[in-house]
């Protein structure tokens, strides 16, 4: 198998790099790690330009092919590495895995959630909290994400679905930016949050040690 490696930030703060690390984690194959210091612009060289094609973290790069955005990565992934030698990033039955790419499509891109990204950014997740509270647009990006997370997960749910998929990786991460900040997230939606902060994979993102922050 060609080595892999997964080109990310170098403040460890990136939603779309934790995506794609615990999906190369979860794996369970070994990969390099490549940062780019974004406040340096080093994902602006020529070379990496034209690597990535999008000039953006998260990259990976398998033997000579390269590929950018995390969807894509994990979908990648999934195909590279398939069930059952090698975890299931994605659910297998096909309504759940539609299901499971729909929540990672509306987390990425849903204009609904820009406010809470905005003011619940991830250098509020891993470096200073928020020092003012939501705005009523925050509020209501908020209360958005909340509903979608509430539709999705039964009271006692500790994954979407039968078992762990990357689409609880990422709803738990949009969730820990409110978790995280103190503002307030039913006692459920939590603990299901919880659970999945406490997975290995991703605690190896979340307890890396991070350089100081330098804003840019
Ligand atoms: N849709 C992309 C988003 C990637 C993205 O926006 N990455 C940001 C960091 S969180 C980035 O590379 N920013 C640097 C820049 O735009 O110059 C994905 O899912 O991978």
């Amino acid at each position: 198998m060609a080595p892999f490696r997964l080109v990310m930030d170098s403040f460890w703060f990136s939603p779309y790099s934790f995506s794609a690390f615990v999906g190369l984690t979860e794996k369970g194959i070994p990969f390099e790690i490549q940062e780019l210091a974004l406040h340096k612009q080093e994902n602006k060289t020529i070379e990496y330009r034209k690597s990535s094609i999008t000039g953006r973290i998260p990259a990976i790069q398998h033997g000579e092919f390269w590929l950018a955005e995390s969807g894509a990565i994990i979908e990648y992934l999934d195909d590279v590495l398939p069930t059952p030698s090698y975890k299931s990033l994605l659910p297998q039955k096909l309504e759940e895995k539609a299901k499971a790419r729909m929540i990672l499509a509306w987390i990425r891109s849903s204009r609904d959630l820009m406010p809470l990204i905005t003011e619940r950014s991830t250098e509020t997740m891993f470096y200073e909290r928020a020092k003012s509270p939501l705005s009523e647009a925050g509020q209501k990006s908020a209360e958005k994400l909340i509903e979608f997370a509430n539709l999705l997960l039964s009271e006692s749910s500790d994954f979407l679905f039968d078992s762990w998929c990357i689409a609880d990786t990422d709803l738990a991460f949009a969730l820990h930016r409110l978790i995280l900040n103190h503002d307030p997230v039913p006692r459920h939606l939590k603990q299901y949050a919880e659970v999945q902060w406490q997975r290995p994979s991703a605690k190896a993102f979340i307890d890396r040690p991070r350089p100081d922050y330098v804003s840019y």
